[in-house]
């Protein structure tokens, strides 16, 4: 933790971010994070950039790294909900800063994607970041959010016309959604002309086939790479 002072009120060092070496402050991050303390992910991620390294390494090395030490200390029961959604939040603080240099890209919309997290399910980060990744790659992307109904993600597909359908669930209680989803939109007459892609971290390219999806996506750079073949593909077969 940054800035403390202990119980006896004898001050502890203070830790100056911008003091620390490169490894130094990743080291930091990944204790900021699991402390959750936003305005010190925040500060450390602008002097990361500041630093000249690229978005995606600090996406990488600093907050998806810390998330994966959280989520092994939250399965292993010394986290608590409250915990991680602190930790949850100061990853979101870094997010928001690279968010707008994520998705810079002066390039023509690519497709156009939905995307939401399934009825049942409330985690948003990863989807978030797969959203991100597509506007980046130069996708228009209509982000539903999390809880998503099939009734949602099927006004949404009406609304945009989207040439994709993404799809994330985190939980294994979540994912049989999704094949309530497709089976919805091969009942509605939808599902031909869409590409649906899944992604969370329960699933896998079985489960993805089993359900009638057309892939799955293990991270946000596979959803990219997947969509983009997809949609080309289905352009040039029109
Ligand atoms: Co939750 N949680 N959680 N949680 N949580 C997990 C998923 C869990 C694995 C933790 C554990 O036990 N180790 C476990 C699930 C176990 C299981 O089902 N097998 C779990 C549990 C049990 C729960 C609760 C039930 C806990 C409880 O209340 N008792 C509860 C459920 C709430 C609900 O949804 N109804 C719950 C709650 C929460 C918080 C609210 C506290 C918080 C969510 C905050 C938020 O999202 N706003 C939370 C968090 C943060 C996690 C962990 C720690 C981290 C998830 C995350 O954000 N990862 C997670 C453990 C873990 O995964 N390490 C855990 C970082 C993110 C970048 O990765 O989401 O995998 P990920 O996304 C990747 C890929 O999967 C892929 O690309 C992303 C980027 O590379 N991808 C897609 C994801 N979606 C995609 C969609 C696509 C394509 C690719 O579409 C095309």
């Amino acid at each position: 933790m940054s800035d403390t002072v202990d119980d006896v009120g004898e001050e502890e060092a203070e830790v100056v971010l911008a003091d620390l070496s490169d490894d130094e402050l990743i080291v930091q991050m990944h204790e900021d994070m699991y402390d959750g303390l936003a305005e010190e992910i925040a500060e450390a991620t602008r002097l990361l950039l500041d630093r000249g390294w690229p978005a995606g390494r600090v996406l990488e090395e600093a907050l998806v790294a810390g998330m994966t030490t959280v989520g092994i200390d939250f399965r292993d029961g010394i986290l608590f909900v409250p915990e991680v959604l602190l930790a949850a939040n100061s990853m979101k603080a870094g997010m928001t800063i690279l968010r707008p240099i994520l998705i810079e890209t002066g390039t023509q919309p690519t497709g156009k994607m939905v995307i939401g997290t399934v009825k049942g399910d409330i985690h948003d980060i990863g989807k978030n970041l797969v959203s991100m990744m597509m506007e980046g790659a130069g996708f228009e992307v209509e982000n539903l959010g999390v809880n998503t109904t099939f009734e949602e993600f099927l006004a949404a597909v009406e609304e945009h016309e989207p040439d994709i359908i993404g799809m994330s669930a985190l939980l294994t209680t979540t994912m049989p959604y999704m094949k309530v989803v497709v089976d919805g939109l091969v009942k509605e007459g939808r599902r031909d002309k869409l590409i649906v892609l899944v992604g969370g971290a329960p699933l896998n390219e079985e489960f993805a086939l089993s359900i009638g999806a057309d892939a799955y996506c293990r991270d946000a750079a596979t959803a990219v790479e997947t969509a983009t073949k997809l949609v080309a593909e289905r352009r040039a077969q029109a």
